[in-house]
């Protein structure tokens, strides 16, 4: 019998998925993670904690899933008997969910209920405990800043809708049945391996491309929407946190600071030394090369590098997002290691290294990714 603890993740392949892993693994604890069959591989994010299944004793082992299965996750959850549940899995991008809304309520509503169910089923109530991955898109319409644990909800796009269910499933299960499940809200939080579709890593990525002379342009939505901006490094030790305090409750996460869009792409060209000037308003704003302080970089000024695309404009959008962190401040004693300037940073470097990848095998005649939605 081993006396480490054993933690099952799923969405282990995603973002948050493998800093959780690398940080359980750290703490000494087995690590079980569910990702799904894919005609490619898909777990880019975590080859680095592979281990060969035919060595004895592995910490990291992963097993083929679905959300969408529930026979699936009872027999998984029966085999690992997990010490801690961390359901990280979702269909997570609120723009592609107006695109597949049935899919979205599935993985990421039923999805969390049929988790929570099997821990009941496998009677691991008193064993098991549940974090699920809730969000400031319950938030949606703003009802009041900054949004802290008793902001009402008001959800705008079906993955919302969809997360709203997964909390309060989470929330009822732990009220039913006393069990340990708690909802961690957390805000916005990115890092260099973050989804290349969602805005921040569109934009340091582009970024990076424009600067390297890989690409003319960066098409972007919504510019004046605000979102309060953290590292996923120091948001994943918060869900460990949350299963760790004496009582099952729900967390905001948050920095409790909020920047548009517009100033993250003007942050991000600032770090290659490129200072952008926008012009214009709405469908029609674009952003100017009015200065390139680092000859590394050969950009013509007054060259035209943003432009809106009404295209990636939501159904309905969230305007603004800012938490109110107070409660895990003073609770669970959590701060946050990094601010937006050193997250910045971070993700410009490293899509930086990643795109003179891309040009050294561009300048070798090898076909580079143009695929920029
Ligand atoms: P990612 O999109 O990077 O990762 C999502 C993970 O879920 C991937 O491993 C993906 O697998 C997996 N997944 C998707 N659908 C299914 C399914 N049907 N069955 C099994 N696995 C599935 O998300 P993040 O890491 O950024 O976020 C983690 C969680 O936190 C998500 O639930 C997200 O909604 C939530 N969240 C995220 C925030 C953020 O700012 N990052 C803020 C608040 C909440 P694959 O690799 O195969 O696609
Ligand atoms: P969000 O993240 O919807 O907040 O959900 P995303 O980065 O996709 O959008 C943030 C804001 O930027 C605006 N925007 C654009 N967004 C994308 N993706 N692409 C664009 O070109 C673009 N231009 C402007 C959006 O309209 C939006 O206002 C993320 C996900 O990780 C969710 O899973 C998580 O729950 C929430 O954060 C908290």
């Amino acid at each position: 019998m081993s006396l480490k603890k054993t933690a099952f993740i799923t969405g282990v392949t995603g973002q948050d998925g493998a800093y959780l892993s690398e940080f359980l693994l750290k703490k000494g604890y087995i690590v079980h993670g569910l990702k799904r069959r894919t005609s490619l591989f898909n777990t880019d994010r975590i080859d680095h904690l592979y281990q060969d299944p035919h060595v004895e004793n592995r910490n990291f082992i992963l097993h083929y899933g679905d959300m969408t299965d529930s026979t699936n996750l009872t027999r998984l959850i029966q085999e690992i008997q997990p010490d801690e549940i961390y359901n990280l899995a979702a269909m997570s991008h609120v723009a592609v969910s107006f695109e597949t809304p049935e899919y979205t309520g599935n993985a990421d509503g039923l999805g969390t209920l049929r988790l929570l169910d099997a821990v009941r089923l496998l009677g691991l109530e008193k064993k098991t405990r549940i974090y699920q991955a809730s969000t400031s898109e319950l938030y949606g319409k703003v009802q009041e800043v900054p949004q802290s644990e008793t902001t009402p909800f008001y959800p705008r796009s079906p993955y919302a809708v969809a997360k709203m269910y997964a909390y309060w499933i989470t929330v009822n299960y732990r009220e039913a049945y006393g069990m340990y499940a708690c909802n961690g809200i957390l805000f916005n939080h990115e890092s260099p391996i973050r989804g290349e579709t969602f805005v921040t890593r569109k934009i340091t990525r582009a970024t990076a491309r424009i600067a390297l002379g890989l690409q003319d342009k960066l098409y972007l939505g919504n510019l004046d929407a605000k979102r309060d901006w953290g590292h996923a490094k120091d948001y994943v030790r918060m869900m460990w946190m949350i299963l760790q305090a004496d009582k099952a409750e729900d967390w905001v996460i948050a920095t409790g600071i909020s920047t548009p869009v517009r100033e993250f792409a003007r942050m991000s060209f600032a770090e290659v030394g490129i200072e952008l000037e926008f012009k214009g308003e709405g469908s029609e704003e674009k952003g100017y090369v009015i200065s390139c302080s680092n000859p590394k970089y050969q950009v013509q000024i007054g060259k035209e590098v943003l432009a809106v695309d009404p295209k990636y404009f939501r159904p309905t959008e969230v305007d603004l997002l800012i938490g109110n962190p107070e409660k895990a401040k003073t609770k669970l004693g959590w701060e946050c290691q990094y601010d937006l300037a050193d997250l910045v940073k971070d993700m410009m470097q490293s899509d930086l290294k990643l795109m003179r990848k891309d040009q050294y095998l561009k300048q070798g005649g090898y076909t580079i990714l143009n695929y920029f939605e």
